[in-house]
């Protein structure tokens, strides 16, 4: 940290006198009167020792630079979570008389992170394909809370700070007597009908439910076959519907079941025609949820344009298939801020029905920063 003494015959003008040199990101650790000789003899002078953390200041302005205008929409997005997140910490912001904000730390005994650790976890970060309004947001966290973060500890602070950003939900089944319908959309082989499968088999093992499953998908060969050698050896029931008009009957030869899933046929986000077909058999039938599969081996890019293309379909959740092909997992953590959509679950494998995970923040961000599946 860089400490500087600023001498003004007033407050207002050692303030300003310290924001001119050192810039608004300045701040003041103490002032106090001192005599100064001046022409017209000794007068009273105000002193102020103020600071600035030098060395994440340029860690900062290094992940500034490299940020493409694009982003900057995002960039208020996140602007919005970090003051969240901001607003729980152990921070002192006093307001002046003269709308100077002098951000007072509690102590300032403590070893301190030096820039080397902070370059270590945003070239983690870069790595990962983090989206820099996202790195930017944990930079500026991490900069705001610089005297309470142990610098043994940056790893675990990061870890919060992506999580945060993190939206997550659980699923949730009402108590027997309400019916549930759940339809899994999403682009072609993400894992879709697999992930039905593993979610019906443990909510027919684990939870005792009665569960049906409908097909619609008839378009692609074997699709039907799939579902059905599955249903036969887990003994769940299976129908396949061929029109949308077909839906309300079929829904209702399940009435005796607590947990119906509609598997639909995968689409390419750019069909549009093919997309809105597939949403004719799910108008028909009053969903509960509707969930969208990302895969988690696809680009950020092509991530963002899906949940844009499926957005008529009103998805409520994300689930992200195969993290256990996944390179980097930074895509994850941009989808779902940028989205905006809660991940509900993650697929770690083809084994039905083990190889699925209940999203969890803390989790997807260690993913991030570790760069592996713990
Ligand atoms: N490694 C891995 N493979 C998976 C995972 N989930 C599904 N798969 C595999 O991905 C392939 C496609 O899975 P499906 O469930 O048929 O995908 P889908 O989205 O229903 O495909 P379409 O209906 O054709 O659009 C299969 O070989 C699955 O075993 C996962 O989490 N990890
Ligand atoms: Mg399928």
């Amino acid at each position: 940290m860089k400490v500087k003494k600023f001498v003004a015959p007033t407050l207002k003008d050692a303030t300003a006198l310290m924001k001119k040199e050192l810039g608004n990101d300045a701040f003041i650790l103490s002032t106090r009167v001192v005599n100064k000789r001046t022409d017209l003899g000794i007068q009273k002078h105000f002193e102020i020792t103020s600071g600035i953390e030098e060395e994440l200041d340029m860690v900062l302005a290094e992940v500034e630079n490299r940020q493409s205008p694009r982003e900057s929409s995002l960039s208020d997005e996140l602007m919005k979570l970090q003051k969240q997140v901001i607003g729980n910490q152990n921070y002192r912001r006093n307001k002046t008389q003269d709308d100077t904000i002098i951000i007072a730390p509690k102590s300032r005994n403590r070893a301190k992170i030096n820039s080397e650790q902070l370059k270590e976890y945003v070239d983690k970060l870069i790595y990962q394909e983090v989206s820099k309004p996202i790195i930017k947001t944990v930079v500026n966290q991490i900069k705001k809370s610089e005297e309470f973060i142990d610098p043994s500890n940056v790893e675990d602070y990061v870890i919060t700070s992506l999580s945060s950003l993190i939206p997550t939900t659980n699923f949730e089944i009402k108590k027997r007597g309400k019916q549930k319908i759940v339809a899994i959309v999403g682009p072609t082989g993400v894992g879709k009908t697999t992930c039905i499968a593993k979610l019906a088999a443990i909510s027919k093992i684990l939870n005792n439910l009665k569960i049906g499953i409908i097909s619609i998908d008839t378009y692609r060969l074997g699709a039907i076959d799939q579902l059905r050698i599955f249903s036969e050896v887990s003994n769940i029931d299976m129908l396949v519907a061929y029109e949308p008009n077909e839906m309300p009957s079929l829904i209702k030869k399940f009435s005796d079941k607590d947990l119906i899933f509609i598997d639909t046929a995968g689409r390419g986000q750019k069909n549009v025609k093919e997309l809105e077909k597939t949403k004719e058999f799910l108008d028909i039938v009053k969903l509960d949820e509707t969930y969208l599969a990302l895969s988690a081996t696809s680009s950020t890019k092509h991530l963002i344009d899906v949940t844009k293309k499926f957005d008529f379909f009103n998805y409520s959740a994300l689930v992200v298939t195969k993290i256990d092909e996944g390179v980097v997992f930074g895509n994850i953590l941009n989808v779902a801020v940028t989205s905006k959509k809660p991940l509900i679950y993650l697929t770690n494998g083809q084994v039905i029905p083990d190889d699925i995970i209940a999203a969890d923040s803390d989790f997807v961000a260690k993913m991030v920063v570790t760069g592996e599946i713990s």
